[in-house]
């Protein structure tokens, strides 16, 4: 591909339209990836066969999908500088999905603890894909011959496996696959549930206090965020352990100010909560408000979004189609 040059890494990441993207996927991965695309040959893909685990409206499916693909946009990422697509419109990934679950033991995907959770929070809709969701991750992975997959703590189990799967299945046939690693870019906090401070912040929370999400008013982020689960304390002092929704509210306000926990504490020292949360929703809004602006203008441009999706899919379809035919010479399949 003419943008792709040799001394660039390759980097693959992924976003589930499994909802409206929250503040946490911002500060946790968005708002890193304008300057991994810099540095790096990028791949995003918005992973909507990953979001058909749990039940969807077929509508709210097909709208979530596009929102997101118009965030990547609005997030700055060039859609001709890099590969920006949507996973359902590269038929390789199911393709490759089916040959690694044939090169998967049945052991190994069930030890992923990730299905054991999802599995308890859909006790009603425990379905297969759930259990080789981490299979279909693998081959989202390996297609693209990604040399590093930025992951958050809750995916670091499953570039596991896509690695085990990979190396296994070089061991058999030589080398088709690149055998990927962590990307490890600006740190990504990890923003937790506003109601919950011990749960990670999801966008397919059922709770809609507790999370941000970026298509939410100004209002509504004051709202929140002063509604935000803190403790008796009335002190603003950086403890995870002790004092997890304060510790969240001030990794809020650190990665939207820049301010250390030493300098937060300094500023809010003998101010009660009250003053607090308000400079923490004053500081989210600065980060989201611009940011929704510009995906209110992409999202109303239902023809360059499609242009954008289409060209997408065309250079991811390239290069997986590469290594998929690879693979399938491999296994011995026919081809003709
Ligand atoms: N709360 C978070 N804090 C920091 N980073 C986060 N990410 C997600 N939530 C947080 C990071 O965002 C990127 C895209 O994530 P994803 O949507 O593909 O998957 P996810 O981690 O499963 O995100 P959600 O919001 O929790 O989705 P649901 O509710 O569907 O499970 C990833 O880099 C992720 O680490």
């Amino acid at each position: 591909m003419d943008t792709m040059t040799e001394q660039k890494q390759r980097v693959l990441s992924f976003v589930q339209s499994s909802g409206t993207p929250t503040l946490g996927n911002y500060l946790g991965a968005f708002r890193n990836w304008r300057g991994m695309a810099a540095e790096n040959d990028c791949i995003f893909g918005v992973a909507d066969l990953h979001a058909l685990t749990v039940r969807n409206t077929p509508a709210d499916l097909r709208r979530r999908s596009v929102e997101l693909y118009a965030w990547l946009l609005a997030l700055g990422l060039d859609p001709e500088k890099n590969v920006i697509f949507m996973q359902s419109h590269v038929p390789a990934h199911a393709q490759l999905a089916w040959v690694l679950n044939c090169y998967t033991a049945f052991g190994e995907a069930s030890r992923m603890t990730q299905f054991k959770d999802k599995s308890k929070q859909h006790a009603d809709n425990v379905n297969v894909g759930l259990f080789t969701y981490p299979i279909l991750m693998a081959a989202d992975i390996l297609l693209y011959q990604a040399d590093k997959v930025p992951v958050g703590d809750d995916q670091k189990q499953h570039l596991e496996l896509a690695r085990d799967i990979a190396v296994r299945f070089n061991g058999l046939y030589g080398d088709v696959f690149k055998v990927p690693e962590p990307y490890i870019g600006k740190k990504g906090s990890r923003i937790t549930s506003l109601t919950d401070p011990e749960k990670k912040m999801s966008k397919s929370d059922p709770n809609e206090r507790s999370f941000v999400l970026l298509t939410d008013d100004n209002d509504r982020i004051a709202k929140k965020i002063k509604s935000a689960v803190t403790d008796s304390e009335a002190l603003v002092r950086y403890d995870p352990a002790n004092k997890p929704g304060v510790a969240n509210l001030m990794t809020i306000y650190s990665c939207c100010t820049g301010k250390d926990f030493d300098a937060i504490e300094q500023e809010f020292a003998g101010h009660g909560y009250g003053d607090f949360k308000a400079a923490v929703a004053e500081a989210a809004i600065a980060e989201i408000e611009p940011l929704r602006a510009e995906y209110q203008r992409i999202v109303s441009d239902k023809a360059t979004l499609e242009q954008c999706a289409k060209n997408g899919a065309e250079k991811a379809a390239a290069l997986a189609f590469k290594t998929l035919r690879k693979v399938m010479k491999k296994v011995g399949f026919w081809q003709v």
